[in-house]
């Protein structure tokens, strides 16, 4: 999806003209993978934008840091604060928001501890990751052939850079094939996530969506929607799902900070009635949600003005 430049990006401390942005060729992260990153969506409101659970992507950056051994050389505060300056400073009322640590340049080769740890922030308007009627007409999911990587591979847990080979490899082979998205499953044959949204089904009306053991991201939009789908009265649940569950599914859909909520219509060519009941009232209430239109989920939206 293409990039539209806007103003400023956050690099170390200062921000900076878009153009002038950029990295030595000989970057550490370049060449290994060795970074960390988030994805956040900043969504107009009355009271200018607010970025929907600032501080949780904030706090899995720096987890996902750890898992590397990764010193952020920022703390969490600062982080949450220049996050809300680059989103001022390009005057953006909605975007989408790239935070990303990453070795910096200076040392090569894989002893990574002598390493300096640079940061940025950048944020664009970027429109619904999966299509305008994703959700009205859902996406088509194809079983990849490749497999998510397990834990002692390269950790899921952590949103680094490298990992999403993974999820490349997997998502090109799906629009290849003529689907939307790729559904991976993790070295045991259990359904982990996609390629880059977490995967919920509806069976005998209860939602469920895989678990961090089974290789799936421990998604923010995962969390939020598990914690509307209580409060709307449904059985929600985290749990182990086998490829088949997904072919006898009553309902489906993907969700992410990209992809927000999408239903899911068919799985490899197995149709899913869609978009469900549930599934249009989760993806109602997210959307009003994340706007701040529903008063119990207002600290959800931290206000960048
Ligand atoms: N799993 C994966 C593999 C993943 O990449 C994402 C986010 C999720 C689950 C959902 O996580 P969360 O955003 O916290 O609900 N994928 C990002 C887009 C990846 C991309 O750069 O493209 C996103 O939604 O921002």
């Amino acid at each position: 999806m293409p990039i539209t430049p806007t103003d400023k990006i956050w690099m170390n401390g200062e921000l900076v003209d878009w153009d002038k942005a950029q990295v030595h060729v000989l970057t550490h992260g370049l060449h290994y993978g060795s970074g960390v990153f988030e994805g956040i969506r900043a969504y107009e409101t009355a009271d200018g934008p607010a970025v929907f659970r600032l501080t949780e992507h904030i706090e899995r950056l720096f987890n996902s840091a750890k898992i590397l051994g990764m010193q952020i050389p920022y703390t969490v505060d600062e982080l949450i604060a220049a996050t809300k300056e680059t989103v001022r400073a390009t005057g953006l009322s909605s975007c989408y928001i790239r935070p990303i640590a990453y070795l910096g340049y200076g040392e090569m080769g894989l002893n990574t501890l002598p390493c300096s740890v640079d940061v940025s922030i950048a944020c664009w308007p970027w429109g619904a990751y999966l299509g305008d009627d994703a959700v009205a007409k859902g996406v088509r999911l194809k079983t990849s052939s490749w497999t998510r990587h397990d834990h002692n591979t390269m950790p899921p847990a952590a949103k680094t850079t490298g990992n999403y080979v993974n999820s490349s490899l997997a998502k090109v082979e799906a629009i290849k094939a003529g689907y939307d998205e790729a559904v991976m499953l993790a070295p045991n044959g259990l359904v982990a996530e996609c390629s880059g949204e977490n995967i919920f089904v509806v069976r005998q009306g209860k939602l469920i969506t895989p678990p961090l053991a089974a290789g799936a991201l421990e998604g923010i939009t995962q969390s939020t929607v598990l914690t509307i789908a209580h409060d709307l009265g449904y059985e929600a649940v985290i749990d182990n799902l086998a490829r088949t569950d997904l072919y006898i599914a009553d309902e489906s859909f993907v969700c992410g900070t990209a992809a927000e909520v999408s239903s899911v219509n068919s799985v490899d060519d197995r149709e899913i009635p869609c978009p469900g009941p549930m599934t249009t009232a989760i993806a109602e209430t997210y959307h009003r949600a994340v706007r701040r239109e529903v008063d119990k989920y207002r600290s959800w939206c931290e206000t960048a003005v």
